[in-house]
């Protein structure tokens, strides 16, 4: 693990809150003209009952997840995509459940999901876990079997366990299932997780905007993992076509807006006590680290992660303001997460990966886990 410090220019302030951005959105002007999911009332009600559950009990994260959309129609036939499938997400969530956080998942609609992402269709199906069923000659006998259970049950769902000689979990599967079924039940029993999906990058932010409202009431025991992948430009709706854009006139010309940066006002109105972590997603090495440093500079908030999109799951970097800042210049300290330094020769075993291969995000939530617990401290310390 690598760390040092480094400065950014006092001078590249950051515009104010309210301050137009440059392609014309404030985040306030965002709101105020652009359509909200229909569910963001209910999902915003969903948060306030979790919150008061866990308040006072357990540390609780929001955890942001997978890819946003920009519709090219209002009956959306086209829409702008990104490479998010939501691993960083998912894994995450399951490594703070472990740690003992109530996990807010807000997550890109049918992206991968703590628990059941070790079992996606495409690499490892589910239905490759499960034994061939009993010949034809015996399937009567199961179906009747499976009636009679069901029916004695007051739920009308089949007993837990009723029909297990029928449908079993091949043996070679059992080892790495148990420990993930184990989990999953255990968040389901106590009611540590909750699952909130968005599809637009529109429904992602004023979905940030209410949950983050809702868990102002945490304090600092909120923590605010934002890993979606969030896009740069959206089509405002006043721009966006009601019916499917039509070929024949040549060539299609999107012009875009740029997406208001919401990080100031999550920081300074939403959240303004909770610890709050963004990620910072580059291709060229160079930019991460003064990109993030920007980041913190613009908006003021607690730790930026900087991620290479190529490298994103051999290493990460923790970049976030120094803490007794020299006098004129803003400081700041980065510091490397490599898996290949902090498990030389493969020296972690037992990692929860598909193949039990090592995953940076237990690293990764391990090391906020404990930055997440300095700033409660010096919360009661004030
Ligand atoms: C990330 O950088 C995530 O780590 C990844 C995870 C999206 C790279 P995967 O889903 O990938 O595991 O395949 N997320 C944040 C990206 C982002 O949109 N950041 C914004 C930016 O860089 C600011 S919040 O400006």
């Amino acid at each position: 693990m690598a760390s040092s410090s480094s400065a950014a220019p006092s001078g590249s302030a950051a515009p104010a809150a309210s301050a137009t951005d440059a392609a014309g959105f404030s985040a306030a002007d965002f709101f105020d003209t652009q359509t909200p999911p229909p569910t963001l009332a209910e999902h915003a009600a969903a948060v306030r009952e979790f919150v008061e559950r866990h308040r006072g009990k357990r540390r609780v994260v929001l955890v942001t997840s997978g890819g946003t959309t920009v519709p090219l129609e209002q009956n959306t036939v086209r829409f702008l995509d990104n490479f998010s499938a939501g691993t960083r997400g998912a894994t995450s969530a399951e490594y703070f459940l472990s740690s003992g956080y109530a996990v807010i998942f807000m997550h890109r609609q049918h992206s991968l999901s703590p628990y059941t992402r070790h079992y996606s269709h495409t690499t490892n199906p589910f239905l490759d876990l499960l034994a061939e069923p009993p010949p034809v000659s015996s399937s009567l006998a199961f179906a009747l079997r499976s009636r009679l259970d069901s029916s004695n049950d007051e739920s009308g769902t089949a007993t837990p366990g009723a029909s297990m000689d029928a449908i079993r979990v091949r043996a070679k599967y059992t080892e790495q299932l148990l420990p993930v079924l184990r989990a999953y039940h255990k968040a389901q029993r106590a009611q540590t997780l909750l699952r909130i999906p968005f599809v637009t990058v529109s429904d992602y932010l004023f979905l940030l905007r209410d949950v983050s409202r809702e868990m102002q009431l945490l304090g600092r025991d909120g923590l605010y993992y934002l890993a979606a992948a969030v896009s740069d430009f959206f089509v405002p709706r006043t721009k966006t076509p009601q019916h499917k854009i039509q070929s024949g006139k040549g060539s299609l010309m999107i012009e875009m807006d740029q997406v208001p940066k919401v990080l100031k006002p999550m920081v300074e109105q939403w959240a303004p006590e909770g610890f709050v972590v963004s990620f910072k997603l580059e291709t060229d090495p160079d930019l991460l680290i003064p990109k993030a440093q920007a980041a913190l500079e613009r908006y003021g908030h607690q730790v930026v992660i900087g991620n290479d999109l190529a490298l994103r799951k051999q290493e990460v970097v923790f970049v976030e303001p120094a803490r007794a800042g020299s006098a004129g210049e803003r400081a700041y300290t980065h510091q490397w997460l490599r898996l290949s330094e902090l498990y030389p020769n493969g020296t972690h075993t037992g990692g929860k990966g598909k193949g039990g291969e090592v995953e940076i995000e237990e690293d990764i939530v391990r090391e906020l886990s404990t930055r997440h617990q300095r700033w409660i401290e010096q919360g009661q310390r004030q």
